[in-house]
C-alpha cells in the first residue's frame, strides 16, 4: 500500500468533518458524557479496526477520546486510514 499524495490527502480530508492532518497522520477528538461513553465508542472503533486489521492510536481522557490514524507499514497516510475514518463516522 503506497502513501497518498498531499493532493489526495487534502481531497479525502475535506470529506471528513472534525479530522485534521498532523504530518503523516490524521487526528480527531470526540467528547462524550462520561468515561463509560468514551469506552463504548472505543469498543466500537476496536471492532472496526480488527475487521480491517488497521489500528488507531487511542488516547482516552475520561470523557474525551482522541484517535490518530497512520499507516506505519507504508510510512505515511494511505487509503486505509481514510477508509477507517469513514467507517468510524460521526
Ligand atoms: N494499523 C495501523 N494504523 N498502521 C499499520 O501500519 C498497521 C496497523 N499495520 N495494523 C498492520 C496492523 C500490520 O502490523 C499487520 C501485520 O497487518
Amino acid at each position: 500500500m503506497k502513501p497518498l499524495t498531499d493532493a489526495a490527502i487534502e481531497e479525502r480530508l475535506a470529506r471528513l468533518p472534525g479530522w485534521e492532518r498532523t504530518g503523516n497522520a490524521i487526528r480527531r477528538t470526540w467528547t462524550f458524557a462520561d468515561f463509560k461513553g468514551s469506552m463504548a465508542f472505543v469498543n466500537r472503533v476496536a471492532g472496526l479496526a480488527e475487521a480491517m486489521d488497521h489500528h488507531p492510536d487511542i488516547d482516552v481522557r475520561y470523557s474525551r477520546v482522541t484517535l490518530v490514524l497512520s499507516t506505519h507499514d507504508a510510512g505515511g497516510l494511505t487509503a486505509r486510514d481514510f477508509t477507517l475514518a469513514e467507517k468510524i463516522g460521526e
